[in-house]
């Protein structure tokens, strides 16, 4: 999408809802212009055009003028708990990151070439007085999206945490076949609520990291680390001794049992579960449909349909919120699910899919295809939904 496109849709979308605003008891926000901000980001900058903004909606319009693929991240005040991301803004793009925010002190982020720290600054969002909840009929269908999706959200956290349980025991006692043969099965459901996990920051980069974004000095833990030791490369890798697995198991375990216990309390808002499902397409955009995510089990597959089965189900869960808003863009993205499952499904092959290994050059195109038709429209879902 060009940045014209993306800007003439958004100043329609506010113009609309002002309209709306006006003629119904319907609350405004305050995306009004001081919670319109722009970030101009290359190589060595992350320019925003203010430093703070009132709380409420905020709307981040990111311009990448540098020549690497970039993200922008709202980060909470401990530098790690990730409010709200937009990744993938190719070079000359624009994108939008759409959020309610509370006051508080915050971070931004942007990372060109998507890797390390990014570059950083402080932010603040100042107390604007005004009642960023929702109000009326909009309140009670937020209510209800938000407490669907906590269950389910529950749901995924208990089932990984059953099979987690017996991944790291059948590993820690040297049953490796039957070690990988849980792998793909139960990392699903992490995949599926991977954004919640990323909003406690510490705990994604613990159980998820791959190996090739290591950060100097960083210890290598969770379910990547255990990948590779059960699919090692065929030479220069060492086994991890059994004290050394008991070491990685143990701590995977515990890293599920915290994000499980801290999803129990976790608010979905509309903002926040839109944002949540564009991530997770995002996620497959970057690393499952280019076979990043698992390198040495080549189970990404098993990633990509998880990752959109939890982009879909926070989608459905904003529908009755959507279609008063905006019929065609709920059309829209719902035609655009259903097309790419159905890419996906011609790679299913017994409970689970073909290894990512065995698709052709022209087979991994027609997925990505898939996912970049669906992205587009997902993208304009928070200010739908939101603003
Ligand atoms: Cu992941």
């Amino acid at each position: 999408m060009s940045r014209r496109t993306s800007s003439v849709i958004l100043t329609a979308l506010l113009a609309s809802t002002a309209l709306a605003a006006c003629t119904s008891n319907e609350p405004a926000g305050n995306a009004g212009d001081q919670g319109k901000l722009s970030v101009t980001s290359d190589a060595k900058t992350c320019e925003l055009s203010a430093k703070e903004a009132p709380s409420g909606n905020l709307v981040f319009n990111v311009t990448n003028k540098g020549s690497q693929v970039t993200e922008f991240y709202l980060l909470g005040e401990d530098g790690l708990r990730i409010v709200g991301e937009v990744e993938n803004i190719a070079p000359g793009l624009s994108r939008d990151l759409v959020l309610k925010a509370a006051p508080g002190k915050y971070f931004t982020a942007c990372k060109p070439g998507m890797v390390g720290k990014g570059i950083r600054s402080a932010f603040t969002v100042t107390d604007s007085g005004n009642d960023t909840e929702l109000t009326g009929d909009d309140k009670a269908l937020a209510q209800t999206a938000g407490s669907q999706y906590g269950s389910y959200v529950k749901d995924q956290t208990e089932q990984l945490l059953t099979k987690t349980q017996s991944f790291v025991s059948l590993y820690k006692a040297g049953k490796d076949d039957q070690a990988r043969a849980l792998y793909a099965d139960a990392r699903r459901h992490w995949e599926r609520i991977e954004p919640v996990a990323e909003s406690f920051g510490d705990l994604d980069p613990k159980m998820d990291l791959r190996e090739a974004d290591l950060e100097p000095g960083q210890t290598w833990t969770g379910w990547h680390r255990i990948e590779k030791d059960l699919w090692p490369p065929k030479t220069g890798y060492t086994a991890l001794t059994p004290a050394q697995r008991a070491t990685v198991a143990d701590q995977l375990l515990t890293d599920t049992r915290t994000l499980s216990s801290r999803t129990r309390t976790t608010t979905h808002t509309p903002d926040k579960m839109a944002n949540g499902s564009k991530e997770l397409m995002d996620e497959v955009a970057t690393g499952k449909v280019t076979g990043e995510e698992e390198i040495w089990s080549h189970t990404d597959l098993w990633d990509f349909q998880a990752n959109v089965d939890g982009a879909r189900v926070a989608f459905e869960d904003l529908r009755p919120i959507l279609k008063k808003k905006d019929k065609a863009l709920d059309t829209s993205i719902a035609t655009k699910f259903t097309a790419l499952q159905k890419l996906l499904d011609q790679h299913k092959k017994g409970d689970g899919f073909v290894l990512y290994n065995e698709l052709t050059p022209a087979q991994v195109k027609e997925l990505s295809s898939g996912v970049n038709a669906l992205s587009e429209p997902l993208s304009k879902l928070t200010a739908a939904v939101t603003l």
